[in-house]
């Protein structure tokens, strides 16, 4: 009697704990738009992978259902179905229907703590309008139904197997999430980063929402090593080796991949329990520190630094570094609720005496190695002193001419920067017509004279010389780097109006480089648009159509027949059209389209970025295609 009573109000307490979930799924996953979709397939993945941390599971599938319902698959031991004694209930029910605070089950070991919340299954099921899960146990199948939390069947056997594993199947709930589409390249990229990070896991991602399928299959022997590998991949490296280390450090778990390239970028990407920390942390702080030293004590040893030459700086030794940091703790704490920046103060020794030890020795191993880091650090230290120089002849030069603008630009009158946009224009002559089109008030036009410079490919001391560049940066008005200052941002919205063929698209992507590299917050506040003219021109009668895509025009030729129409237009640039067409089709706030450029995901952009720079074709085109679905829609 009294366990019936016990139970019973386990039970309750079950039901009220996914109630809550579901009353504010946002404190539990983060949104109920796309992120908060797909933070659904990670915490299921997690589980998976932390059985593969185990060693005991090395393939997991994931597929995209054609109802955006999603399976995951692992080959592991399966979910426990046996009866817990705390409960009477089987395990895997338990796992399902009570929320555990951080994921926390089952025994030791480092468990990657699910994604931004680690809430698990528990969450997940609450959050699906249905969720199946089937486990394997080498025998039999045992599979449990449940809907938006409470269970629709007890564990039930359904057949034989002499497989072992568990299977996930679960619908997000519409009444619960705004967005219920998966994206495919989103899921892609986490799994992939996931595979670099777990090496030896397979894991594969199947869409079947498409005719054909699509797959991806991510097996790393190597993990992180292939990471740096593949941020390096369209990059020069200074050497082939890439140094790698794993150890353990009390009870810290460190693993540190680096290798060098001949840019000035430096790429580090830091986990922690699988958990990209953007914002660093200890880990990080103990990267650099020994990192620094380690090279310098190097120099100094095998005197490739004179007595009278400085220590290289931090700055000096990471300038064109990809490196990838991923390390286990038990019990990780963060900064802040969106996990970025780690707080474990014995992450920040562990790193830093693992990488210094073998460092030290790897570079004693591979004196080649040693000399081209500290030959690239020298030329750095050389090209930051330049560059605070001509920084400071810059800063200078604003303040004696009075903070004066370009003399290109045609500056608005209205002085409220959340009225104002600049229109930044390619070439002279389109830059005349939108000179004349524009409203004086509210809009000011900055033409640039041909290609700006590519910024991944030369040191700020060069790019600061840079006329088009020099023009942007006063005209914005908020400065680079460790200066920048939104406050001083002089437009609310930064247009860029570039032709719609190779060229423009070129110059676009350079001069979104040039942002995203030196004042990234201007693309992360959401301030930088791209402008969209119009391809062809429709005329008939009297009246003119515009289309912006091969699409439109088919459309607006079947809406108006192709009887009496004057040969279709097509722009090949923005000079092409007059002031009045170029005002009504792109410029004119009431009529306009603008994209927004996003850049929320920044490891994705940073990958991308580094792809587009490269000197091959190929990864150009994937970057421009998938670039495309990171910028926005928005009506303006
Ligand atoms: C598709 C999702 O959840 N796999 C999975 C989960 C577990 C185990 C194996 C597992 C863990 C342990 C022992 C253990 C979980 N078990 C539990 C708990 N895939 C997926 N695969 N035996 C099996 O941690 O000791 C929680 S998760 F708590 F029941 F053991």
């Amino acid at each position: 009697m009294s366990n019936l009573q016990e139970y019973s109000a386990d039970n309750i307490q079950v039901l009220e704990g996914l109630e809550a979930v579901r009353k504010r799924p946002g404190m539990y996953i983060g949104s109920t738009a796309a992120k908060g979709l797909h933070h659904l397939v990670y915490e299921i993945v997690d589980n998976a992978v932390d059985e593969a941390l185990m060693d005991a599971c090395d393939e997991i599938i994931v597929t995209i259902h054609p109802d955006n319902s999603i399976s995951v698959r692992d080959n592991g031991r399966g979910i426990p179905v046996g009866i817990q004694a705390q409960t009477g209930l089987p395990a895997v029910e338990v796992i399902f229907t009570v929320l555990h605070a951080g994921g926390k089950f089952g025994s030791g070991g480092y468990k990657v703590s699910g994604g931004l919340h680690g809430v698990g299954a528990s969450a997940v099921n609450a959050l699906s309008e249905w969720l199946i899960v089937r486990v394997y146990d080498g025998e039999k199948i045992h599979e449990q139904r449940f809907s938006r939390g409470p269970k629709e069947t007890d564990l039930t056997i359904i057949g034989d197997t002499s497989e072992t594993g568990t299977l996930v199947h679960f619908k997000p709930d519409p009444e619960i999430f705004e967005e219920l589409e998966y994206n495919f390249e989103t899921l892609k990229q986490r799994l992939q980063e996931t595979a670099f990070l777990t090496k030896r896991l397979k894991i594969d991602l199947v869409d079947e929402r498409r005719d054909p399928h699509r797959y991806r299959s991510y097996k790393y022997d190597g993990g992180i090593k292939e990471f740096v590998a593949f941020i390096n991949k369209n990059k020069t490296p200074l050497v082939e080796e890439i140094f790698y280390c794993e150890a353990r450090y009390e009870n810290v778990h460190v693993e540190i991949a680096l290798q060098h390239n001949d840019g000035f970028i430096e790429n580090t990407y830091a986990f922690v329990n699988n958990i990209n920390t953007a914002d660093g942390g200890t880990h990080v702080t103990g990267f650099r520190a020994g990192l620094t030293k380690t090279v310098n004590d190097y120099a100094r040893k095998f005197k490739l630094l004179k007595d009278n030459e400085k220590n290289l700086s931090t700055d000096d030794v990471r300038e064109g570094i990809a490196s990838v940091i991923s390390i286990k703790v038990e019990e990780p704490q963060f900064e802040s609720q969106t996990k970025a920046k780690l707080n474990n103060s014995e992450a920040r020794t562990a790193v830093e005496s693992v990488l210094s030890e073998n460092l030290a020795y790897f570079l004693e191993e591979h004196p080649a190695v040693g000399k081209a880091i500290i030959d690239k650090g020298l030329l750095a230290a050389r090209a930051r002193e330049a560059a605070k120089k001509a920084r400071e002849l810059v800063q200078r030069k604003s303040v004696l001419e009075g903070g004066r603008l370009p003399g290109k630009l045609s500056d608005c009158s209205e002085k409220d920067p959340a009225l104002c946009e600049i229109f930044i224009v390619e070439g002279d002559s389109a830059g005349g017509s939108a000179k004349n089109a524009r409203l004086p008030r509210t809009q000011a036009i900055l033409p640039l004279r041909g290609k700006i410079m590519n910024v991944e490919k030369a040191r700020l001391d060069k790019i600061l010389e840079n006329k088009e560049i020099r023009a942007m940066i006063t005209a914005f008005g908020t400065g680079i780097h460790e200066d920048f200052d939104i406050e001083k941002l002089r437009y609310h919205k930064i247009v860029i109006m570039t032709d719609a063929d190779v060229d423009g698209s070129h110059i676009r992507t350079l001069l979104l480089t040039f942002m995203y590299r030196f004042m990234p917050d201007l693309i992360d506040d959401g301030f930088v648009y791209i402008a969209q003219p119009p391809l062809y021109k429709v005329e008939k009668g009297k009246n003119q159509y515009y289309a912006f895509s091969d699409d439109e025009l088919r459309n607006i030729l079947n809406d108006i027949g192709r009887e009496g129409i004057k040969p279709i237009q097509r722009y090949k640039g923005l000079g092409e059209m007059d002031a009045d067409q170029l005002w009504e089709t792109t410029m004119d706030p009431e009529k306009r389209m603008l994209l927004r450029v996003s850049l929320d995901d920044a490891i994705a952009a940073d990958l991308l970025f580094t792809q587009l720079m490269g000197d091959k074709v190929e990864p150009r085109r994937e970057f421009i295609q998938e670039f495309a679905s990171t910028v926005r829609n928005l009506d303006v």
